[in-house]
């Protein structure tokens, strides 16, 4: 019954420190810590697990994704179809991506780049400012954390859309498949893309897509993106920042993290950079989940948000 946490992150003492005081009857171990008998391990925690390290476990029931994006371990071409895969859904993240969300899309919006050059320049002018039902937010990806975004941003005033895989039941227009996403994006201000990694989505955000968004506000248009940066590409997104056909954006993430010192990124007029932190995991947040989804598992529930592996998210 040992659960083994195995994380490419730093901070594995937070992992278990919250796993002994979530479930301190359930024995953990650390891989890269001390040695461990692989047959004893039934659930893993993992991170960006090394290629072939969840393989090596013949009697793994469940590995639970430490965070919400499943993309490393699906890469990994040893990883047993068989064996249930649980991406991360936690209220304590959610929250953190909504908070991220807003403020990237208000920080355009309220054209706060504008006046920090302006008070550079020790300027006093006002921007001509559009009021919030005028701007089109398009949500890209409509899962969990885009539509947690949904009721904040239209309690702000923003018309409020979105773009998923399938059709579904929404009380906003919902675009959804490749036959949608013309029209997703002409309606489309402000893009917020909240999309998985999949081989669907893979560099999605690219000239081609920047050119057939909205030009319906001054102020925009703007792409926000928190889903990976393999959704991007930066060459592209670069060149519209520079020749004004992106007014403006804000990237959480990109292809490589960090992002290298010499990355002409760095330099990109308007565009707003964080370091893979919209929406961090909180270990005794997340543990408490998991640790509830195995007792319900145990006594015979059936396990929630298990990724499918088909359309790799
Ligand atoms: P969900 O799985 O709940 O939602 C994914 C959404 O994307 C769904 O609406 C899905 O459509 C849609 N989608 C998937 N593939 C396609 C496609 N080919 N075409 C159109 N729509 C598609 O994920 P979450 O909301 O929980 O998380 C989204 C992503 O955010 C994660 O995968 C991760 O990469 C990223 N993330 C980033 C963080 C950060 O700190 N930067 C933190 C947490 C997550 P449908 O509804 O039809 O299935
Ligand atoms: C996640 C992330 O997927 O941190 O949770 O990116």
């Amino acid at each position: 019954m040992t659960t083994l946490l195995i994380s490419a992150d730093s901070n594995l003492d937070d992992w278990m420190d919250a796993w002994r005081e979530a479930a301190p009857h359930r024995p953990v171990v650390c891989h890269g810590r001390a040695p461990y008998d692989p047959a004893a391990i039934q659930y893993a925690l993992t991170w960006k697990p090394p290629a072939g390290a969840l393989n090596a476990l013949p009697n793994l029931k469940v590995a639970f994704n430490l965070g919400a994006g499943v993309d490393a371990v699906m890469a990994d071409p040893t990883f047993p179809s068989h064996i249930p895969l649980v991406r991360l859904v936690d209220q304590d993240l959610t929250n953190r991506m909504g908070e991220w969300v807003v403020l990237q899309v208000l920080t355009h919006f309220r054209q706060t780049l504008g006046y920090l050059e302006l008070q550079r320049t020790k300027t006093w002018r006002d921007l001509t400012q559009p009021a919030a039902r005028s701007a089109r937010v398009g949500l890209m990806g409509y899962g969990t954390l885009a539509r947690h975004c949904t009721p904040i941003l239209r309690g702000l005033g923003f018309n409020v859309h979105g773009w998923a895989r399938g059709p579904k039941e929404s009380d906003i227009t919902l675009h959804h498949g490749e036959e949608g996403l013309a029209n997703f994006l002409a309606r489309t201000d402000i893009l917020v893309c909240l999309l998985p990694l999949t081989e669907a989505t893979r560099g999605i955000l690219d000239a081609k897509l920047i050119g057939q968004l909205s030009r319906g506000t001054p102020v925009g248009p703007v792409l926000i993106n928190a889903g990976r940066g393999g959704l991007q590409n930066e060459a592209d997104i670069l060149a519209a920042l520079q020749d004004g056909t992106l007014k403006g954006a804000s990237l959480d993430v990109f292809n490589e993290e960090p992002l290298p010192a010499t990355s002409p990124m760095w330099d990109a007029p308007n565009l707003i950079i964080t370091p893979h932190v919209a929406a961090i995991t909180d270990p005794a947040s997340a543990v408490g989940n998991i640790v509830e989804q195995i007792d319900a598992f145990e006594a015979g529930a059936p396990l929630q948000n298990v990724v499918d592996r088909g359309h790799g998210y």
